[in-house]
């Protein structure tokens, strides 16, 4: 089936008891069983849940992956993956990664004795020479946040499965609209689907998807385990936003390509960085791995002082935290999604004070144009 069709129909089924087309709402923690050891398949809302089933079955076909395993938030979903590595193990990740990733790994799973390398994995050579003997996982996200950085997926995965390796894409800027790592030979697919995949601002989620049997029986015995789940409500709003998917990144793509060529040469700025453009170092790549380029935006100011006037008087833009909703947001990396990045490693990366992010939403594209033009002009 095409995209569209499985983003509307994968997983779901009218409702046998009464026949209702949207998957309800499975809204309770526990199922009435028969007799002891007979009941329906059903024991525990943590365990079991139909509402988050179908949700994971969704986005799994969406990836092309078997299995989709959901969390609580994109975070909870990374935390849950690291039971995959123990004390001792090794990860490499890409070192632009979300800030709240590099926290979570830095400064909270290396207490429990997982060391790790943040490399630049735009050069699949540098994941090979930081391979250690006890290397287990490399987590790449790419396009990264917020330098729009990519990895050659195809590349690291090979890299991987030479060492034997799980390899693991943070695919949360693309949605599986426009990147499929699986597909590359990825293992694991990671996404907070408080972004695009829900698109309306109005849910925390997280879920991995993966074909590896044994992986998956592994982060499946942790989701009951650990029970980082998202509620019932919560995966009937992804459910419902996940319908629209196509259509909605079909206008990020374009009403971001417009904003980036608009700005791009324009003077206003000194460096638009955007995959779409032909400027940015990996537009080929970006080419032969995704579909599109998608609705996130990093401009380069060029002046801090500039730079906090845009974020100050945007009208249509909203300064905040996230992306990937229908409507646009604007941010500050530095100080705001990287504040726990150290400044050293931020610079490693070109993350600077002077650095602005736009998510573009789906609104009227000439209305974005002209917020940000007016807020560039002092
Ligand atoms: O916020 P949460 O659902 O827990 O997802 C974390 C996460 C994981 N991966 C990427 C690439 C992300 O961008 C995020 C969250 N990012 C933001 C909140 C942000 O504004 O960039």
């Amino acid at each position: 089936m095409g995209f569209s069709t499985d983003a509307i129909h994968a997983g779901q089924r009218p409702d046998p008891t009464t026949g209702a087309v949207i998957t309800p709402i499975y809204q309770t923690s526990t199922y009435a069983q028969e007799e002891l050891g007979k009941h329906k398949g059903y024991e525990y809302g943590r365990t079991q849940n139909l509402t988050r089933e179908a949700l994971e079955k969704n986005v799994a076909t969406l990836e092309k992956g078997k299995y989709g395993i959901a969390f609580a938030s994109g975070l909870a979903a990374e935390h849950a993956l690291m039971s995959l590595v123990k004390a001792g193990d090794h990860v490499i990740g890409s070192h632009n990664v979300y800030g709240g990733t590099y926290r979570l790994f830095e400064l909270v799973m290396k207490d429990f004795g997982i060391e790790y390398s943040w490399v630049d994995t735009s050069d699949a050579a540098n994941i090979e020479k930081a391979v250690r003997k006890n290397t287990k996982l490399v987590f790449l996200e790419t396009p990264t946040n917020p330098m729009l950085v990519l990895t050659d997926i195809e590349e690291a995965a090979k890299v991987c499965r030479r060492y034997n390796l799980i390899s693991v894409v943070d695919n949360t800027f693309m949605s599986p609209y426009f990147q499929n790592p699986l597909t590359f030979g990825i293992d694991v697919v990671i996404h907070s689907s408080t972004k695009y995949i829900n698109g309306h601002s109005d849910v925390i989620g997280g879920i991995l998807i993966t074909n590896n049997e044994d992986i998956h029986k592994r982060l499946r015995y942790v989701q009951n385990a650990a029970g980082g789940v998202p509620s019932p409500f919560d995966c009937w709003l992804i459910l419902r936003s996940t319908k629209t998917l196509a259509v909605r990144m079909e206008r990020h793509n374009q009403n971001a390509i417009a904003i980036a060529e608009h700005f791009n040469g324009s003077g206003l700025v000194e460096k638009v960085i955007y995959p779409g453009l032909k400027e940015h170092p990996q537009h080929e790549l970006a080419r032969k791995q995704m579909r599109g380029f998608g609705g996130m935006i990093s401009l380069e100011i060029g002046d801090e002082k500039r730079a906090r006037h845009l974020l100050k008087s945007v009208k249509v833009f909203t300064l905040g935290e996230s992306l990937g909703g229908v409507e646009s947001l604007i941010s500050h990396p530095s100080s705001m999604t990287h504040a726990s990045v150290p400044k050293k490693e931020k610079e490693k990366f070109g993350l600077t004070e002077s650095l602005v992010r736009l998510s573009v939403g789906i609104e009227d594209v000439e209305d974005l144009i002209e917020d940000i033009e007016r807020g560039l002009k002092i």
